[in-house]
This record gives C-alpha cells, sequence and structure tokens, in this order.
C-alpha cells in the first residue's frame, strides 16, 4: 500500500480548462493517495482530513502534470546520419525516400536488430524524455514492415514500461511504407501484411490504436480507408499522419472515423478546418520534422484556433525527419516556429497530449481523480519550460502508477 502524501510549499500549473492561464494555482498543495491525486488546491484549504499525513515541502518549486509526448517512433535501429548530410547538400526527404533511402533504410537496420538492441537503443532515447518530466510516450511501430517485426517492435515498446515509470500508448503503423517486397504492391500489402499483422498484434493486446502514413511517397487515402475498417472491426481508436508533404484529404478522413488525431497537418486547407474541427479530434503539430526538413508551409494554427481545435504537441522522435528526444525543445519551437503561446505549448504535451491518447481523465492535468504522475520543477513560472533551450530543468518526477 502506498504511502499517502501531502505536498505543499508548490505552485501548480494544473492545466485544467477554465480556471485562468495555466490554471495556476500560488501557494499549492496536492494529496496523493493509493496512484491518484485525491485532492487539489490552495494550502490554505487543506481539508482537516489530511492533517496528519506525511508531508513533502517543495520549497516553491512548480508542479505540473508529467508531459505527454504523444506521437513517437521510438523504437527503431540504424541511424540516418548520412541522409542528413545529403539533405545538407540539397537532397530533398522526397528524393532520399524515392531513392530507397529514408523508412525503407531504417526498417533494414531495424530488422538486422535483436530485441534485446532495439530495447537498449529505445531506453536512451527514452530515458532523454524521462530527465525532462515526460510520463506518457506513444509509440508507434513501422519500421518492421512484416508481421513478425512489426509485432516484435510493439512488444518492445511494451517491455519499456515495465522497466520505467511511464505509461507506453502503443499505435500500429505498418501502413508507414511500402517495404521493398511489395513495390508497387500497395494494396497487396495492407491486404498481406497491415491488416492480418494488426489482427494478430490486436490479439495480442499489443495494439492501442491504428495509424497510417497518408502521403503520395506513402499511401492513399483510400488505401488508409481499408485500415481504418479493419480497426474499427477491431473496436480499435484511429489516427493518422495527415498532411506533412502535400494535401490528400487525410484529415478529412481521420474525422470521418473519428480518430483520436491528425498529426502534421502542414498542407491541412485552412477551409476544411471547420469540417475538422467538429470530429472533437486533436491536432499533433511536430515541430521537430517542420524544423528538420526545413518546411516552409505552417500548419493553419489560425484556423485551428478560430474553430477551438485542441492543439497537441510532440517530438516525433524519429530517426530521419525528427532526430529528436527533447520534449522542452520542441515546445520551444512550437513557439517560435508555429507563434505558439508558451501557455499553449504546455497544454499540447498536457491536457490535450493525453486527449490525443485517449487518457482524457487520467493524464495531463492536476484535479481529483487524475493519476499521480507529476513533474516537479525549477522554476519559477511554467512559461520558462518553453523558454530555455538546452538543459532539463526538472527537480524529479513523481510517479504512483503501479507496474503493469
Ligand atoms: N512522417 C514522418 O515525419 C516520419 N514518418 C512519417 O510518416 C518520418 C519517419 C522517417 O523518416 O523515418
Ligand atoms: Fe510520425
Amino acid at each position: 500500500m502506498k504511502q499517502d502524501l501531502l505536498l505543499t510549499d508548490c505552485r501548480l500549473a494544473t492545466m485544467q480548462a477554465g480556471a485562468g492561464a495555466y490554471g495556476l494555482i500560488d501557494g499549492g498543495a496536492l494529496v496523493l493517495r493509493g496512484d491518484h491525486l485525491a485532492w487539489v488546491g490552495s494550502a490554505d484549504a487543506i481539508p482537516a482530513e489530511y492533517s496528519d499525513i506525511k508531508v513533502e515541502k517543495l520549497d516553491g518549486r512548480l508542479v505540473t502534470p508529467a508531459l505527454v509526448d504523444c506521437h513517437t517512433h521510438l523504437v527503431f535501429g540504424g541511424n540516418r546520419a548520412q541522409e542528413f548530410a545529403m539533405r545538407q547538400g540539397g537532397a530533398s526527404y522526397e528524393e532520399i525516400s524515392r531513392a530507397g533511402g529514408g523508412i525503407v533504410s531504417t526498417v533494414k537496420a531495424t530488422r538486422a536488430a535483436s530485441d534485446d538492441e532495439l530495447l537498449q537503443l529505445a531506453l536512451r532515447r527514452l530515458d532523454d524524455l524521462i530527465s525532462e518530466g515526460v510520463g506518457v510516450v506513444e509509440i508507434k511501430s513501422g519500421y518492421g514492415l512484416t508481421i513478425e517485426d512489426e509485432i516484435r517492435m510493439l512488444r518492445v515498446a511494451r517491455r519499456l514500461e515495465v522497466m520505467r515509470p511511464v505509461k507506453i500508448v502503443t499505435s500500429w503503423l505498418a501502413a508507414h511504407a511500402i517495404p521493398s517486397e511489395f513495390v508497387g504492391r500497395a494494396d497487396a500489402y495492407i491486404d498481406e501484411i497491415v491488416i492480418p499483422g494488426l489482427k494478430q498484434a490486436a490479439s495480442e493486446g499489443l495494439v492501442d490504436a491504428v495509424d497510417g502514413f497518408c502521403e503520395n511517397i506513402a499511401f492513399s487515402a483510400a488505401q488508409i480507408e481499408r485500415i481504418f475498417a479493419a480497426a474499427k472491426k477491431l473496436g480499435l481508436p484511429v489516427k493518422l499522419h495527415a498532411e506533412q508533404l502535400s494535401d490528400q484529404k487525410g484529415a478529412l478522413l481521420a474525422a470521418r472515423y473519428g480518430a483520436l488525431s491528425a498529426d502534421h497537418l502542414e498542407y491541412l486547407d485552412g477551409q476544411d478546418v471547420e469540417k475538422f474541427a467538429t470530429s472533437g479530434a486533436v491536432a499533433v503539430l511536430l515541430p521537430g520534422a517542420f524544423y528538420t526538413l526545413k518546411e516552409t508551409k505552417l500548419p493553419p494554427i489560425e484556423a485551428l484556433r478560430l474553430h477551438g481545435v485542441d492543439i497537441a504537441i510532440a517530438t516525433d522522435c524519429n530517426p530521419g525527419s525528427s532526430p529528436i528526444s527533447s520534449l522542452l525543445t520542441v515546445m520551444n519551437m512550437a513557439c517560435t516556429e508555429f507563434s505558439m503561446t508558451p501557455e499553449e505549448a504546455l497544454l499540447g504535451v498536457t491536457r490535450n497530449g493525453a486527449k490525443a491518447l485517449g487518457l482524457s481523465g487520467e493524464y495531463g492535468q492536476l484535479a481529483p481523480g487524475y493519476l499521480g504522475e507529476l513533474a516537479v520543477w525549477n522554476v519559477d513560472h511554467p512559461a520558462d519550460l518553453s523558454y530555455w533551450i538546452g538543459g532539463s530543468p526538472l527537480h524529479k518526477s513523481i510517479s504512483r502508477k503501479s507496474k503493469p
């Protein structure tokens, strides 16, 4: 049985809706009971029933919910530094991909790596995230592209959750690229690998959601729809890499299927945002990929705001388009590149990041009933988290969650 704990002498960024900027409470206090937050409020209003539990003073530090990185490709083998050099020499991401580099080169390295190698490589990246207060990480398959290798990636992802105090959420992304054995036969790849593999992985409890890459270098909207229909039959939520390099109307397809999120969205037509908004899907923006690919087309941020779409941000940690394992740096990029406010950036990695993973009500806010997953920071104000680049201002993470 975990000991009840009263945290006092802290400033809380509760991130609750309708509670003012950041849901800030100065002179705050929190009660942890079991795995959960039992009480959150001002230290001068602590209910008498908590008067004799253990107290920990936080010396005025800022407390936020544990951060959520809702879009990563954390498990992969190999390294693509050579492609980085090629891009610096003028080659585009798309050209490299068409020439057999890109995702397919990471597929080779991932297939060649053992489970333990994949695990050790992913642990390093996961520890980078944890050192910045991250407590929830979404991890996609997508570099195996055979049934067995895709499943291997998700098994590794699940093992990470046992090894570290984080929640891992998995996505089936077999529709990430067309493997060399299926070139010119994308539909056969979907019928023989993507859908049967999904059924098998789901039956092993390895799949929390189904994702795809809807792009002219990957899968068409019609092909993605076939995968979404299979996901629906299995009762699994969907999400989509949409409008990253061109407008394929993927976000609207995702919206029609009640997706958790549509991700990237640089080429989302502002005219389509109103329709997208009615679905309640989260717009996940990925400033690390925008930065790495030297993209100049901005996602339609103003239209997303205008129509009340919840915006999350994430690292997209992957070896090609977003070789970055720092969520705090990505928050800074969201502000500088996308003109988001520091409050929007923090919302994007707390409340809205949790919503993008279907975890609203458990993660992403400090409120009674939420899990007691917290980050304690050596900063005065939550805007500091987006402001500074480099180093981690994390004092410590607090995790009360039981192991799976
Ligand atoms: N879009 C991306 O930015 C990543 N995947 C995707 O669908 C890139 C993955 C890679 O280049 O390895
Ligand atoms: Fe991605």
